[in-house]
């Protein structure tokens, strides 16, 4: 069976749903194909720090509803090292605009139902999804589903949304894309509690044992994270142990930290990425399928769904009049952010964790963390690049 769309969309997260939403209200067609179910995609536990630019732009289109009803603003960010405490409030250079708190699973799953009750074709559990004539001719997507059944779907351009371990960008020719990128020797033990928050914002906060941190979800749900080894096993962490290290390396005098039932963890290793150009030919590459950050400052999410805006405002006016200038500086338009972002991102995860032994290193540690403390206009710096505002 043989489908025809537009724009042939691989991978149901943050990047592809957005997209697949702004094409729509742009008047062009498009297929999404995700290879889990849809149970699994909306209980998928990752993000939880939304810019401001990311709420305006899902706002624009009408898919912020329930992110501004249920979302929590969030206006400062609070940084601990040895003992020391620092506010960085985002409204001092931000006129007062604040980040959102708000699951990427509860995101992905609003994402979807718009999308499914506006119409739009979403093919869970696809396998084998394989690309051909993005040389040139016209751009086939074939794949499998429902336990063997093939299909086909014919397109103009294929946008390869699909993430960190996705099949799109193997289908590119050697030396056509560049992968620059930076080992990070350490990982991110996570964590989900039954349990309240203990403060009113996130809290990164680094110790002799290495970084730990507090960030928000609900209010009868929190997210920790513990620095680790990169490939750390999940068994060398029971529950008592987890609390034991967020406890000591969280401390602060006057400050407690309240404990509940675990209901969910993962180690995830850290890694800075980037593919240039982030096009070739008929396939665009979006999100973490081009790109990946450190977590640390909560921006892998947001640039997937800056990059969705970008190409879907790119394809709307190839679409309207054949004007193909957009789709060309689409890569540019993106990696500018992008490295920024990487550069900030790793700047701040040397920041908060330990990330050697060195004690020359672990100085200068110390002289950044004295900068932020000594300096409103460090924090201010710190804030728009944290809160992307700049
Ligand atoms: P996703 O979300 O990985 O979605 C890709 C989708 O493609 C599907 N897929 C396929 N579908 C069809 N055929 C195939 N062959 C396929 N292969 C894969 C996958 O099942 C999936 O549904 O990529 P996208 O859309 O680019 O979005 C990227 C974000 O998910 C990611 O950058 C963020 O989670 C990063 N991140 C954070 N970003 C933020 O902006 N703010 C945060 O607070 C934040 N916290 C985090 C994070 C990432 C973390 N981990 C996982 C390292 C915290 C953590 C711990």
């Amino acid at each position: 069976m043989r489908a025809r769309t537009q724009v042939g969309i691989v991978g149901a997260g943050p990047a592809g749903l957005v997209l697949a939403h702004l094409l729509r209200q742009a008047g062009v067609s498009s297929v999404v194909l995700e290879s889990r179910s849809r149970e699994y995609v909306e209980s998928r536990v990752r993000a939880g720090l939304i810019e401001n630019r990311t709420v305006e732009l899902l706002d624009r289109h009408g898919l912020a509803d329930r992110l501004r009803e249920r979302g929590m603003p969030h206006l400062g960010t609070e940084l601990r090292s040895f003992g020391r405490r620092l506010r960085i409030p985002y409204g001092e250079g931000a006129d007062g605009r604040a980040m959102v708190v708000y699951p990427q699973q509860d995101l992905v799953a609003d994402l979807i139902r718009l999308w499914l009750d506006g119409g739009g074709e979403l093919h869970f559990e696809v396998e084998d999804v394989s690309l051909a004539g993005l040389d040139g001719g016209r751009p086939v997507i074939s794949y499998r589903y429902g336990g063997g059944v093939s299909r086909e779907v014919e397109c103009d351009l294929v946008a390869g949304c699909d993430g960190s371990h996705g099949v799109c960008r193997g289908h590119v020719p050697e030396g056509a894309m560049t992968e620059l990128s930076q080992d990070i020797p350490i990982a991110w033990l996570g964590v989900l509690a039954r349990i309240g928050p203990s403060t009113d914002e996130i809290i990164y906060s680094l110790h002799e044992h290495g970084f730990a941190g507090h960030m928000l979800r609900t209010s009868e749900v929190s997210r920790f994270y513990l620095q680790v080894r990169p490939g750390e096993p999940l068994e060398e962490w029971p529950d008592d142990r987890i609390w034991a290290e967020l406890q000591a390396r969280l401390q602060s005098p006057g400050w407690t930290l309240a404990e509940g039932p675990i209901f969910q963890k993962n180690v995830a290793d850290m890694r800075s990425v980037v593919v240039e150009p982030m096009r070739w030919r008929s396939l665009f590459l979006l999100g973490d399928a081009a790109h990946i950050v450190p977590p640390t400052g909560a921006k892998g999410m947001n640039l997937a769904i800056g990059d969705a805006g970008v190409l879907a405002a790119a394809i709307a006016e190839w679409c309207a009049g054949g004007d193909a200038r957009q789709l060309d500086e689409y890569s540019d338009a993106c990696l500018t952010r992008v490295w920024r972002a990487q550069e900030f991102s790793l700047w701040m995860t040397a920041l908060v964790h330990r990330m050697s032994d060195d004690p020359h290193q672990r100085r200068l540690q110390r002289a950044r963390f004295d900068s932020l403390m000594a300096s409103p206009a460090a924090r201010r710096t710190f804030a728009e690049s944290y809160a992307g505002l700049n």
